[in-house]
């Protein structure tokens, strides 16, 4: 295997695929990365701003250029600003993305859409009860119209007071911390500061307010609203999301798939759905067993139907069936060289635009399918949730159609692929548990296992691709510390084959011991980005149980390879939840020492949470252990 195929991804598949991409001159975003060397300075370091037309401004980090924008705005303002527009983004992303099964759940309750159904009764009562409606006497309609009203009266309300799935969902310490610390940054700073989401959409919307020219221009009430969107997305639109798909389409339960390319097949239609809502996916795995369709592919000369995911759309569905998973992020245009592909689906987020001149090398069809998505040189298929049936049909025959003109010269499927044990909801976490956190609590207070460390996030080719998800995760668990995560991270874990029973072998002495006694593996797959969500519903009914705040327990984040402006979101709300989270690649802050000081020490004192960056993977989980150890003896009062 050559060097440089290996410096581009860990993965063995990807690096197959990567040498046959390079004989062919098929363009990844490995080469267009390249091109884009060196990047821009100014914009690594934040320090660039194009909120006027004054500008565009940038500031000398070396202090020998100007100091100040045309209108005087400093670096510690505009990197705080563009680190606030960052958050709001991302928030933005996973919380449109809670809003649709939101409203989709009304309108099922309604009778308005005949489509879908409400699977998990039990999910429904368990959300009716947390967000405080009375459950008794009521029909399972008449209880997700309340449930889906309190969702969307959190994007839409108007009054000041706390979100409801904030208040519902959020441990006690929690709350109270961050209502004393409004109080206590509102008198330090003589101006009111909010940090508590009062709206999920507001949040976001204040973001974009407070950073047009002539605004905030303080770095701290600046960092202090990227935190309340930020807060809006972790505890309102992903815990929406993550819920309301939940009571739509199942809780997932513990089982078995394959992830990795080697899971397209050669005698099948191969259909990747890709992107992020489970909406149209869930309809798509649905109508491709009927037999009718079967029957129809074989008429075309194949043997079935394969459907496989791919990004997090593959998470949500992998959570919830036995579907398999051909790659992450980085493995979007790797599928597609694999020749093997008759359609590729994709709805919002995370999904490359140069798909669709890759796919026209192949005779793969790129088909879009969002009114909020498009793919100039795709093929666009709308979506809408009352016509799902129709439109999952249209596009598997699309797809199947598009069988015969499968070159079998260009054909190259990697054998890869790894068996991995999915599906750990939070339910599914304590029931593992026998129904209380006790068991994970005591084994952190036997000292079996130092802590537990939550893993999130992307692949992003400056980093070798699944290399720092691996080695980290393994690291962490060879120190007896429980990892759990959610996204590309997950994939990269399930193609490595660290998602199995198996895996306790690479764990120290006493993780195993609590796998082997749980039947669970050392590392545990909740689901995708908004998935983060469970994440924190976990943490803070460990909390809840024990009496303390988040910040007391033994917890770390990480995002060992992001890009996306939702990780930001995402490592955001975890800082401010309590927990604190380690980075890699370096997010553009660091030409304002002022933010750098405030998400690293400011935060610290009075969150708990703070971040910090760490490109070697050693060093990273040195710095994870440390505090874990820390945390678990503060809280045994050791
Ligand atoms: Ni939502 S956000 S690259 S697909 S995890 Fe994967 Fe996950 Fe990052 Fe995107
Ligand atoms: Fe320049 Fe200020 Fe306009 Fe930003 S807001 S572009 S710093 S003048």
């Amino acid at each position: 295997m050559d060097v440089f195929n290996e410096t581009r991804s860990f993965d063995p598949a990807a690096q197959k695929m990567l040498k046959i991409a390079d004989k062919n001159n098929y363009e990844t975003v490995w080469d267009r990365l390249e091109k884009q060397q060196p990047q821009c300075g100014f914009g690594l370091l934040g320090v660039c701003c194009r909120n006027c037309v004054m500008g565009p401004c940038r500031i000398d980090p070396f202090g020998e250029g100007p100091e100040k924008g045309a209108c005087g705005a400093t670096a510690d303002t505009i990197v705080a600003r563009n680190l606030c527009r960052f958050i709001a983004a991302g928030a933005a992303a996973h919380s449109d993305h809670g809003r649709r099964p939101a409203i989709l759940l009304k309108e099922i309750a309604e009778g308005k859409n005949k489509n879908y159904f409400i699977k998990d009764e039990i999910k429904l009562k368990n959300a009716a009860k947390r967000l405080g409606i009375e459950v008794e006497g009521k029909s399972i309609n008449e209880l997700a119209k309340e449930v889906a009203e309190i969702a969307l009266n959190d994007y839409g309300k108007q009054d000041s007071n706390p979100i409801k799935f904030f208040q519902g969902y959020a441990p006690k310490k929690l709350k109270e911390k961050l209502s004393n610390l409004e109080n206590v940054l509102s008198e330090k700073l003589n101006k009111r500061i909010g940090i508590i989401p009062r709206n999920i959409d507001r949040e976001i919307v204040d973001i974009m307010h407070r950073t047009h020219i002539g605004v905030d221009n303080g770095p701290l009430s600046l960092v202090m609203q990227g935190i309340r969107a930020a807060l809006g997305d972790g505890w309102g639109g992903s815990l929406v999301a993550t819920e309301v798909q939940d009571i739509l389409f199942g809780t997932p339960k513990v089982h078995s798939v394959q992830a990795n390319l080697g899971v397209l097949k050669e005698n099948k239609i191969n259909i990747v759905i890709h992107g992020h809502e489970p909406v149209l996916s869930e309809k798509i795995v649905e109508v491709s067993q009927r037999p009718e369709l079967i029957e129809y592919a074989k008429s075309k000369g194949a043997e079935g139907i394969n459907i496989v995911g791919m990004c997090c759309t593959g998470n949500e569905i992998l959570m919830r069936h036995n579907v398999a998973i051909a790659g992450n992020e980085l493995h979007q245009e790797l599928a597609i060289i694999t020749g093997a592909v008759e359609a590729m689906i994709v709805d919002v987020q995370c999904i490359f635009p140069a798909l669709a001149n890759l796919s026209n090398c192949f005779h793969t069809k790129f088909i879009a399918t969002s009114d909020q998505a498009a793919f100039p040189g795709s093929i666009h298929i709308q979506f809408e949730e009352e016509k799902a049936d129709e439109v999952a049909e249209n596009i598997i025959k699309l797809a199947i159609d598009n069988f015969p003109n499968r070159d079998k010269n260009k054909v190259n499927i990697p054998e890869e692929k790894k068996e991995a044990l999915v599906g750990f909801s939070t339910e599914q976490i304590v029931e593992a548990l026998g129904g209380t956190p006790e068991p994970i609590v005591n084994a952190i207070k036997d000292g079996k296992i130092k802590g537990i460390a939550g893993i999130v996030g992307c692949n992003n080719p400056k980093v070798t691709q699944d290399y720092f998800h691996i080695n980290l995760t393994k690291e962490l668990i060879k120190r007896d510390i429980l990892v759990i995560g959610t996204g590309c991270w997950a994939i990269a874990c399930a193609k490595a084959g660290l998602l199995t029973l198996d895996a306790k072998e690479l764990a120290g002495g006493g993780l195993r011991s609590v796998c082997e006694t749980l039947k669970i593996p050392p590392i545990l797959h909740m689901g995708s980005c908004v998935d983060c969500s469970r994440m924190l519903v976990l943490a803070g009914a460990v909390a809840d149980y024990l009496g303390v705040d988040i910040s007391d327990l033994p917890l770390f984040g990480s995002a060992p390879e992001w890009m996306t402006e939702k990780a930001v979101s995402i490592g955001t709300y975890f800082v401010a939840s309590g927990i604190p989270v380690h980075l890699w690649p370096i997010p553009p802050i660091m030409g304002s020492q002022e933010v750098v000081k405030i998400l690293t020490e400011t935060a610290k004192d009075v969150l708990g949470g703070y971040f910090v960056v760490e490109q070697d993977y050693k060093k990273a989980a040195d710095i994870m252990e440390k505090e874990i150890i820390e945390k678990r003896k503060k809280l045994l009062g050791e």
